[in-house]
């Protein structure tokens, strides 16, 4: 019997089965919510009924609220109200699950009376992720079933876990076998009707809690929980309900939700959350364009990009040959891919037997040659357009028609690149971020000739390979570098001025990224990018690499490094500070916090404007996915766009001006954000 769009309800003998089918992962939209409390009600009235069966088609049981409804007015029967039509069942239900139950959805299946589940079903709570933390009931109903602590790990990590570990730790109360999930969950539904015991519900329970659990907790997250509002309202909701009622425990997880619901970084997560899925969306390409067949992929270069590169490959079977010029480092390049493989194996991440087929998918070469059966080949060698341009000459020589030959440069001109192949249309960026197998951003950059099936094909790519995917326009660093070559000259001139360099990372990381700027050119080292034959001594950094002073590496760039690594502000950094503002003539001064997160954040805002009015982003949210997924720029603040729309664009706009009358023109407001002011707009809109 259909009961809605999305809702079926039928029977096996005595065990009624409500089936939701609303892809793409039958969120709890209000849709769903009504399908289930009419089926429900159909199923309660009939007598000959004795169990029920609550299941989800497509790929996967309920994947919890449906993002898009929440901040909005709840439409009725509201989730809760839907899990106490469950809870107060007249009759055993049974949530039967498959693909990955989460946050709502498996707040819903708490409520069922049993749980059962296929081996490959996952499970989790990861509202957190969202800036949230679970709203009906998770925080209440999951410590009663799986302990406090671990309810805590569960929800504040926000990571899945298996359908072994759920019925090892009574989450699942049986595993059905794969492929047999309706079968095996309607035959349990027949048992526990028959046994005749006794509706248990989670929420009669006890809540305990071992003294000094939650106070550690905070403790041993510390850094984990930095920046983040979240996990300590998780935390709350658990601890404040241990001497309070069910009801009263209820009650308070939907105060502290609603605190998290109304807060910043909810609504920066969830921006976050649509806008990586929403960067795979190519304007440009027509809809259901064909992709071409990547079935070997060539990588030249065995250097630690070109070795990530390979390994993202390599880990979905894709055979790769990389090619290197010389054996010794072609040997060490494919020793430190197999090293990095055997410590995911140590670290429980791969077993043996994975690391091994990922070896066995790379084949190394000295041969360019050896590239001639590839359908995609990606350069990864020195960043000098008269190398790249010569190896591609080379390379169209010796790839087969039609095969993709991608350059990795991280700013050069893409399309100079191409125009020295006979191939244009086949020639694009693909910007992998180091390091390449663990990043996850992907700039595609879209050169001007390039093909669209192409460009299809890249987007499809950096899907099957795990990465975030953002098509780009060539132009000078892209979006990425570019933004960031704009923050690295404010984050000079302010040292310059008068500010020292760990005031700024002490800013920056302020802000919420992992490090700043100095430190992170520490950790890179100074001299990347930097010829000792040329340099003039023309700004702070190329004094320290004058002075050997090349960053960690060499025990001090910026900050001395002891042995561990531990910075400390550089006495030697600062005479070379003091002494380059007095060779350029620069009166010192005091130069505020403020100031310093103005004019790097607002600089690297006023270029993204000028990104996304010129065309090289698609979208302005496209430029945060690439912030937070490149740059380490903090999700709970949303990306560049976001937060400057957050900050307000009438204020930035003023800023903008009164730091360009100080500053200098970098600071001039990018008429888009004129524009957008004048029409009461945000990059939201744009
Ligand atoms: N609501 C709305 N749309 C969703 C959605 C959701 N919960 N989850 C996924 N989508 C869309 C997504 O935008 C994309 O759309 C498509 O589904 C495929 O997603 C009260 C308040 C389930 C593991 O946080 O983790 O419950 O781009 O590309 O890689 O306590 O989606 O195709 O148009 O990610 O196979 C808690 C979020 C919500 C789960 C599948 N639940 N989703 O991954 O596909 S808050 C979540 C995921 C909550 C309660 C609280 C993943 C996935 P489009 P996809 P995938």
């Amino acid at each position: 019997m259909q009961i809605n769009d999305v809702t079926t309800l039928d029977r096996d003998g005595a065990i009624a089965i409500v089936t939701i089918d609303s892809p793409p992962v039958n969120a709890l939209s209000a849709t769903v919510r009504t399908g289930v409390a009419e089926a429900m009600a159909k199923a309660y009235a009939d007598d000959t009924v004795a169990a029920i069966v609550l299941m989800c088609a497509g790929r996967t049981f309920f994947a919890g609220a449906d993002i898009t409804e929440l901040g909005k007015p709840p439409i009725q029967p509201d989730l809760r109200a839907l899990q106490r039509i469950v809870e107060d069942a007249p009759k055993p239900v049974i949530a039967a699950m498959h693909g990955t139950a989460l946050g709502g959805g498996l707040e819903l299946a708490l409520v069922a009376h049993r749980r059962i589940a296929v081996p490959s079903a996952k499970c989790g709570l990861p509202e957190v992720k969202l800036g949230l933390m679970p709203g009906a009931g998770g925080t209440q109903r999951l410590p009663r079933v799986v302990g406090a602590e671990r309810a805590l790990e569960m929800m504040t990590s926000g990571e899945p876990i298996g359908a072994d570990e759920a019925e090892r730790i009574g989450l699942f109360d049986r595993l059905a076998a794969e492929g047999a999930l309706r079968e095996d969950a309607v035959a349990f539904a027949r048992a526990v009707a028959a046994a005749g015991e006794p509706l248990e519900k989670v929420r009669d329970r006890p809540l305990t809690a071992e003294p000094g659990l939650f106070d550690a907790f905070r403790a041993t997250h510390a850094r984990r929980f930095r920046g983040l509002t979240a996990p300590e309202n998780i935390i709350r909701s658990v601890e404040q309900a241990i001497p309070l009622s069910f009801e009263e425990g209820l009650t308070n997880e939907r105060d502290l939700f609603r605190e998290l619901l109304d807060g910043p970084q909810s609504a920066a997560l969830r921006h976050v959350f649509f806008a990586e899925r929403q960067a795979a969306r190519v304007d440009a390409l027509p809809k259901g364009i064909a992709t071409l067949p990547v079935n070997r992929v060539g990588v030249i270069g065995a250097g630690t990009m070109g070795g990530g590169i390979a390994m993202n490959f390599a880990n979905v079977g894709l055979p790769v040959t990389i090619v290197e010029t010389r054996q010794e480092a072609l040997d060490r390049g494919l020793g430190i891919i197999r090293r990095n493989y055997e410590n995911s194996a140590k670290k429980g991440k791969l077993t043996a037997d994975q690391v091994e087929q990922r070896m066995a998918c790379l084949t190394g070469s000295l041969a360019l040659d050896d590239l001639d059966d590839c359908d995609l080949v990606i350069e990864a060698v020195f960043e000098q357009m008269d190398v790249k341009q010569d190896l591609f000459r080379r390379l169209d020589a010796v790839a087969k028609p039609g095969a993709i030959l991608a350059t990795n440069t991280s700013y050069l001109d893409v399309d100079a690149i191409a125009a020295v192949t006979g191939r244009p249309e086949s020639v694009l960026g693909l910007h992998f971020f180091s390091p390449a197998n663990v990043m996850r951003l992907l700039e595609i950059v879209n050169a001007d000739k390039t093909d669209p099936a192409v460009l299809a094909t890249a987007v499809a790519l950096a899907r099957t390979i795990g990465k975030v995917g953002v098509v780009v326009g060539n132009c000078f660093g892209f979006v990425g570098n570019r933004m960031l070559a704009a923050r690295h000259a404010q984050a000079e001139a302010v040292v310059n001025e008068g500010a020292m360099p760990w005031d700024v990372d002490r800013v920056i990381a302020g802000f919420g990224f992992a490090m700043g700027p100095f430190a992170m050119r520490d950790l890179v080292g100074l001299d990347v990018g930097w010829k000792r034959e040329a340099s003039t001594g023309a700004t702070v950094r190329e004094v320290l690499n004058e002075m050997g002073r090349h960053g960690q590496k060499t025990g001090g760039g910026y900050y001395d490094y002891d042995e561990k690594r531990t910075a400390t502000p550089s006495p030697v950094a600062e005479r070379a500070v003091f002494d380059f503002s007095a060779e350029q003539g620069i009166e010192r001064r005091a130069v505020s916090d403020d100031e310093i997160r103005d004019r790097c954040l607002l600089a690297m805002v006023n270029e993204g404007a000028k990104i996304l009015d010129e065309g090289i982003a698609q979208r302005a949210s496209d430029i945060d996915t690439v912030w937070i997924n490149g740059y380490g720029w903090p999700p709970y603040r949303g990306g560049p766009m976001f937060w400057a729309d957050q900050v307000g664009l009438p204020v930035v706009l003023e800023k903008l001006n009164a730091l360009a009358a100080a500053h200098g023109d970098v600071f001039v407001p990018s008429p888009l954000i004129e524009r957008l002011v004048g029409s009461g707009k945000g990059f939201a809109d744009a």
